[in-house]
Formats: structure tokens, C-alpha cells, sequence
């Protein structure tokens, strides 16, 4: 098997990279973000680096979640330091700092026997893919079938963002968002690789604030060619919509964990329907909107973001039982990890890995 091998969510996991909160700052406020604290009052978004205490907890869970990683045979990689406090400045664009290497998910994806690295939305993130390389050079020097592909890079300028989003009023949010009208304009490519999900043959990808229609074209032309097949997919009632592990998450062939405060457009239910695919919602989460950690961005579907180590076996977050029970009762095994350290990085499970090398080959779930 090539040493980059893995075409789905959920095959049997062998080579994974875990995310580190080393070095990790706030987002800064930009055209595509606007970070605000949780809970009263009207505290200003704290800038620069997050406190030695915060990214101590959360490198200690993400410790945690690799080792029983590793207590599954899975071979683990971390990525390399880097130093996101320093400020950046472009043609395009300057940004305060950084953000962090929390979640490789949503810049580095496996396609197949090809590594993709996003364009990525944000400027604070525009260079995320740096503490990668020296993975990515390694399986590509290690594997000459090993393919990398770099999206290209936006501006990221001040006209690739529509600014006066972050204020439309609840009504004409609801107008734009079946126009699938974001903080992002649609003159350039644009895309997170956390907002595509793997199916084999099947990729789908959420059009989103952090993904364009120009960047699911992009997709679908580079990709296709390629042997995939691209599926734009909607989620009309989620007003900020960013990455598709909180929403649509699929457990095995057959079975896809939803969101029951964002059901897929009916239009595109019907692929999965059809090839009698099962849709089983999350339960309510443990931990409430109101209980998320302050600094964090992520709302509570957090609990769906789950790990699958094999179609049987599936990473939870400790405390979410509900959750837990579920996957028993349509028969996983369920390993758990404390993760809510880690919230305030931008994600759980799912978010803080990138898979390199699972089993299986390329398959036609939906023939
Ligand atoms: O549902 O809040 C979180 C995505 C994290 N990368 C959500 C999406």
C-alpha cells in the first residue's frame, strides 16, 4: 500500500497526524472572522499568544488522544513548531499574528494517494500548512505514487471578503444563505479542506463561509479528471456554516451521523437515501452553547466531531454520554478521551487529525 493511502472517513486507521497547541495564538479579527468572547458583557477577543496554562491543558489532551492512538497500532506524527505569534504581511493583506496547529484537518487532506493543501479563508491562516511541510516532503520523498497538490493561494485582500456580513439582519441572512451568499465573494478560489468529506469515488464539499463556489470548481476540475465525482452540499439552516465534521459525519458504508439543527438540503438527501444510506441524527450534546469554553468559536455539534479508528471503532469526547450510547446501540465499539481543552483551538476529534494512510481501496458507494 502507498505510504499516503485513504479514501474515506472511516477505514481501518494505520498512519495519522494529531495537532499541537504549541505556539498556538487568538484568531485575530479580520474580513473573514469576527471572534467574540462567550457569555456576558462585551468582552474584547484577546490578541497574541494564548497563556502557557491554556496550551499546556489543551497539548496534554491532545497527548492523550494520541496515545490511545497509538494503543490501537495507529503510527502517529505531530507537526513542526512554528512560531504563530509572528505578524504577517503580503501584497495583499497584513494580520496581527497567527492562529495555530491544532487542526490539520481543515488545511492538509488526503485524497486517495495525494495530499491537497487548502487555500484556506482566513489570513491569520494563510501560512498553515508550514508545520506540514516536513511531513508532506517526507512521504513524498519516501513514495514516488505519493501525489501533492497546493490549491492556489487568494489574495485574501480586502475585495475577496464581503465585509457588511458579520451585520446582515437575521432576515436578509436568511435570504442570502439559499443564495449561499458568505463573508467570502466568489471571484476567487476558496476553500477550507475541512469542509469536504470522503466517500471513495465521492467527495463532498460545503459550500460555506469558508468555501466558495469558485472553490468547488476548482475542485471538481482538478479532481474529476482524477477519477472522483465533486457534490456541492447545503445545509440551509445553518447561518454560519464552516466545516462539515459538526454536520455530516459518516460512520461506515451505509451509515452517516447528522445534525439534527441542520438537515442536508433535500435535493442532495437523495443520493444517500436512494442508495439506502442511513441518516441517524446526534443526540443533544452534554455540553451547551452556554457551556462552552469562553474563547471558544465552535458551537456545541462539537460532540458529533468523532474519530473513527476503523467502520467499528470510533473516538468520543469523554463526557458525551448520549453520544457514546448511540454509537453502541448501532454497534460500535467506543474509546474515549477528555478533548474539551482543546475546544477553544477550533475543533475536536476529527478536526485535530489528518488522516495519511487508512485501508481500503478507492470504492463506488453510490453506484
Ligand atoms: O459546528 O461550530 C465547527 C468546525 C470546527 N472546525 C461548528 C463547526
Amino acid at each position: 500500500m502507498p505510504v499516503v493511502n485513504s479514501w474515506n472517513e472511516w477505514d481501518t486507521l494505520r498512519e495519522v497526524v494529531v495537532g499541537s497547541a504549541t505556539g498556538a495564538c487568538f484568531e485575530p479579527t479580520e474580513p473573514g472572522n469576527r471572534p467574540q468572547v462567550r457569555g456576558p458583557g462585551d468582552l474584547p477577543f484577546p490578541t497574541g499568544p494564548k497563556s502557557d496554562e491554556a496550551v499546556h491543558r489543551a497539548d496534554e489532551q491532545l497527548e492523550g488522544l494520541a496515545a490511545v492512538l497509538a494503543g490501537q497500532g495507529v503510527t502517529v506524527r505531530r507537526p513542526e513548531p512554528y512560531d504563530f505569534s509572528r505578524s504577517l504581511r503580503t501584497p495583499g493583506f497584513e494580520v496581527e499574528n497567527q492562529y495555530c496547529a491544532v487542526c490539520p484537518r481543515d488545511v492538509m487532506i488526503t485524497l486517495g494517494n495525494e495530499i491537497l493543501e487548502a487555500t484556506m479563508s482566513r489570513r491569520a491562516r494563510y501560512f498553515e500548512y508550514e508545520p506540514y511541510r516536513k511531513l508532506v516532503y517526507g512521504y513524498w520523498e519516501a513514495d514516488q505514487r505519493v501525489g501533492w497538490t497546493v490549491a492556489p493561494k487568494p489574495t485574501m485582500a480586502d475585495s475577496m471578503y464581503r465585509q457588511d456580513f458579520w451585520e446582515w439582519p437575521l432576515e436578509e441572512r436568511h435570504a442570502r444563505m439559499h443564495d449561499s451568499e458568505f463573508c467570502v465573494t466568489q471571484d476567487e478560489v476558496v476553500f477550507d479542506a475541512a469542509d469536504m468529506s470522503r466517500f471513495g469515488r465521492d467527495i463532498l464539499v460545503q459550500e460555506s463561509m469558508t468555501t466558495n463556489r469558485a472553490g468547488i470548481r476548482w475542485l471538481k476540475r482538478t479532481l474529476e479528471p482524477k477519477g472522483f465525482r465533486v457534490h456541492p452540499v447545503h445545509f440551509p439552516l445553518d447561518y454560519f456554516p464552516s466545516h462539515i465534521d459538526c454536520t455530516f459525519v459518516p460512520l461506515r458504508p451505509g451509515l452517516i451521523l447528522t445534525n439534527p439543527d441542520r438537515p442536508i438540503r433535500d435535493a442532495e438527501r437523495r443520493m444517500f437515501t436512494e442508495n439506502d444510506w442511513k441518516l441517524v441524527d446526534a443526540p443533544e450534546p452534554v455540553l451547551t452553547n452556554d457551556d462552552m469554553p469562553p474563547y471558544c468559536q465552535s458551537s456545541k455539534w462539537l460532540s458529533m466531531n468523532v474519530l473513527s479508528v476503523s467502520p467499528d471503532t470510533v473516538i468520543c469526547e469523554e463526557q458525551e454520554k448520549p453520544l457514546q450510547d448511540l454509537m453502541y446501540s448501532l454497534g460500535f465499539e467506543v474509546l474515549t478521551v477528555p478533548f474539551r481543552d482543546v475546544f477553544e483551538y477550533g475543533g475536536s476529534l476529527h478536526c485535530a487529525t489528518w488522516d495519511i494512510r487508512r485501508d481500503g481501496t478507492r470504492e463506488d458507494y453510490f453506484p
